[in-house]
């Protein structure tokens, strides 16, 4: 008992002055529509509300303190726009990513079908040891019989690329944690992953050219970050 308060004591402490065991970066990707935003939201900010519902501009980011162990993570978490007037930019995005959650809606067959340019995407742009976990989404329209992928089709898919596989419901709350902390969990569980991506260097695809400092900001401000956040 005593250990266990002293062990508790210590980790809360470690969490207030931010000292960290490691900082693990997360994107999300999927196509528009399929809850990206709203699994995130449910996560970070503990909130849900429809009505607040809008489809994401460029990329969001978020940030989230998590134990591993007892080791306290600082997660970062970039939310990518599914529109596709938006890809361009979020390709710079990859760049540092540990592990790439992948979206898709399970009462949208589109969706689904969809996931092979995004898994196509995800391992083009980011190192060839990131973390992939694919989540179907909207879970609670299962029981009012609007599901159009099953739980099989998800899973298999997952196994073929190797990822991690759940079913969430950002209404319920149904299994809304399990993506980022099994995701950080291989991440922290996987030796050297996370020096080896502070190592590799930008893709030629990723840099920049002389015109697009003036033109994609929104890049440098994402680049600068990655660089600080380390
Ligand atoms: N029933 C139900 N609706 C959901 C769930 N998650 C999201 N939605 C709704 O689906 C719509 C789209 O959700 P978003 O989170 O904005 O989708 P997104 O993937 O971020 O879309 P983009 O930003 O355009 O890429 C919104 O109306 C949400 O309220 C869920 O788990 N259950
Ligand atoms: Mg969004």
């Amino acid at each position: 008992m005593y250990l266990a308060e002293g062990r508790d004591k210590r980790v809360k402490a470690i969490l207030e002055v931010g000292e960290w065991a490691g900082t693990v970066k997360l994107v999300v990707i999927g196509s528009s529509g399929v809850g990206k935003t709203a699994l995130l939201r449910l996560y970070c900010d503990h909130e849900w509300d429809p009505r607040l519902a809008t489809s994401t501009i460029g990329i969001d980011f978020k940030t989230k303190r998590l134990l591993v162990g007892d080791q306290p993570y600082k997660v970062n978490i970039f939310d990518t726009a599914g529109q596709e007037r938006f890809r361009t930019l979020s390709a710079s995005y990859y760049r540092g990513a540990h592990g790439v959650i992948l979206v898709y809606d399970i009462t949208n067959r589109k969706s689904f079908l969809d996931l092979e340019g995004w898994f196509q995407e995800a391992k083009t742009c980011s190192t060839e040891v990131v973390v992939l976990c694919l989540v179907g989404a909207k879970l609670d329209k299962a029981a009012q019989g609007e599901r159009q992928v099953s739980t099989e089709e998800g899973r298999a898919l997952a196994e073929s690329h190797g990822a991690i596989f759940y079913e969430v419901s950002a209404k319920t709350g149904e299994n809304f944690r399990e993506p980022f902390v099994g995701t950080v969990q291989r991440i922290v569980g996987t030796p050297g992953l996370l020096e080896a991506v502070r190592r590799k260097p930008v893709p030629d695809a990723l840099r920049l050219n002389r015109g697009d400092y003036y033109t994609k900001p929104i890049i440098l401000v994402s680049l600068l970050h990655c660089c600080l956040s380390g």
